[in-house]
C-alpha cells in the first residue's frame, strides 16, 4: 500500500444553538413573564494522538469533519441542547500544522495527547436573560455563534528507532527485508524505493525496534535533485542512523567519497540530524573475495573510530550481531 504521510482536512465545529423567544402561557394569567431558554453551545472538534495508528491512509476517503450544532433554547426556559464533540483520532508522531500560514499548530508525541482543532460557537441566550425591572416583557434574544472552521495540514512523522540512510541502490531495502518481516520492493536500480518502509526487528517475543528504510540520497539531494530529502524528517526522531555503504566494486577512495557525500546531505538538511548516533554498513561482502574483503575492513576500520558493521544481505553475513548490538543500544537510550 502506499504510504501516505501527508494530508489536509477540513473541520467545522457545530453552531451554538440560538437563544429562545417565549412568554409563559397558563390559563388566567394574560401576561406571563419571559421563559426563552438559552441555546447550546455547539460541539467542538478535537485530535487526539492515539498509539496502534500508523499511518494517515484513512483519510484519503474522508477529510471533513463536521462536530453538531447546538439546540435551541426552548420555551420553560430550557437550555438547548450542547452539541457533541467529535474526536479525530491520529497516529502518535502527527504534526498539525494551519493549512493557510503553514504555523506548527500541535506535535503529537504521545498516546492521548489532544489539541483542540475547532471550537463550538457559542450559545445565544434566551429572552428570560433580558428581564429588568424596566422590561418585563422583552423580545430580545441573542443568536448562537458559528462554530470555527479551519484547515489543516497534518504530517506524520514515522515513529522508528532506526533509520537506514545511503546512496540509492547500495541494499537499504534489502537489509530491512532481511532483518523484518518487511517486504519492502528489491531492485538492481536506482531509486527502487519511492517512499519510507518500516519493518519491526524481533530480537525475541518481547523485545523489538522499529527500523525504517527510506529513497536513496544523492548529492545535491538537499538541494531539490533526486528523489530530494524530503524523506529525512521521517527518520529526524530516530535514536540511530545506519549508513549503508555498497563496499562492493569500489575502492577505498570511492568509498570514502560516497560516505562524504551523505554526510554532506544530513548536514545541509538538518545538524541534528547530522549529530544524531550513526554506525557505518559496509554491504554486499558477498560479491569480494576473502582477501579483497580483508584488505578492505582493514583499510576501513582504520579510519572509523564508530560501530562498524560489514554485512550481506543476500547470505545474512552479519546482520544478526549488528541488530543484538542495535537493541543494546536502544535499551541504554530509553533506559535513561
Ligand atoms: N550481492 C548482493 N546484492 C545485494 C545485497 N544487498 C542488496 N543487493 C542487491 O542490490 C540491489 C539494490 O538493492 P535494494 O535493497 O533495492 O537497494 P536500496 O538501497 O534500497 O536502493 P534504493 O531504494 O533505490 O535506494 C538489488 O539488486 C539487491 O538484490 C547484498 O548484500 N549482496
Ligand atoms: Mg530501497
Amino acid at each position: 500500500m502506499k504510504f501516505i504521510d501527508e494530508t489536509v482536512i477540513s473541520v467545522k465545529a457545530g453552531n451554538g444553538g440560538d437563544g429562545c423567544l417565549s412568554f409563559r402561557r397558563e390559563k388566567y394569567i394574560p401576561f406571563g413573564g419571559p421563559d426563552g431558554g438559552d441555546g447550546g453551545i455547539g460541539g467542538s472538534i478535537i485530535a487526539t494522538a492515539k498509539d496502534g495508528l500508523n499511518t494517515l491512509a484513512d483519510f484519503r476517503n474522508k477529510n471533513e469533519f463536521r462536530a453538531s450544532n447546538g439546540e435551541k433554547g426552548g420555551g420553560k426556559n430550557k437550555k438547548g441542547k450542547a452539541g457533541e464533540d467529535l474526536v479525530i483520532e491520529l497516529p502518535v508522531g502527527s504534526v498539525i500544522y494551519d493549512n493557510e500560514s503553514g504555523n506548527e499548530i500541535c506535535d503529537l508525541e504521545s498516546h492521548g495527547q489532544s489539541v483542540e482543532l475547532a471550537k463550538g460557537g457559542d450559545f445565544g441566550l434566551g429572552n428570560t436573560r433580558f428581564k429588568s425591572s424596566t422590561n418585563r416583557a422583552p423580545r430580545k434574544i441573542t443568536k448562537g455563534i458559528k462554530g470555527e472552521s479551519k484547515k489543516y495540514k497534518i504530517v506524520l512523522k514515522v515513529l522508528a528507532d532506526v533509520g537506514l540512510v545511503g546512496l540509492p541502490n547500495v541494499g537499504k531495502s534489502s537489509i530491512l527485508s532481511a532483518v523484518s518481516m518487511a517486504r519492502p520492493k528489491i531492485a538492481n536500480y536506482e531509486f527502487t524505493t519511492l517512499h519510507p518502509n518500516l519493518g519491526v526487528v524481533l530480537i525475541n517475543e518481547y523485545e523489538k525496534f522499529v527500523v525504517a528504510d527510506i529513497p536513496g540520497l544523492i548529492e545535491g539531494a538537499s538541494s531539490g535533485l533526486g528523489l530530494g530529502i524530503q524523506f529525512l524528517k521521517h527518520i529526524s526522531r530516530t535514536k540511530l542512523l545506519l549508513h549503508v555503504i555498497d563496499i562492493s566494486n569500489s575502492d577505498i577512495k570511492k568509498i570514502t567519497k560516497d560516505i562524504q557525500v551523505i554526510e554532506t546531505e544530513l548536514k545541509n538538511y538538518d545538524d541534528k540530524l547530522f549529530n544524531m548516533s550513526r554506525w557505518y554498513v559496509f554491504n554486499k561482502i558477498d560479491l569480494l573475495n576473502r582477501k579483497d574483503l580483508m584488505d578492505m575492513k582493514n583499510n576501513i576500520v582504520k579510519n572509523h573510530d564508530s560501530n562498524v558493521y560489514f554485512t550481506s544481505s543476500i547470505n545474512k553475513n552479519g546482520l544478526e550481531k549488528m541488530c543484538n548490538d542495535i537493541w543494546n543500544h536502544l535499551r541504554e537510550i530509553y533506559n535513561d
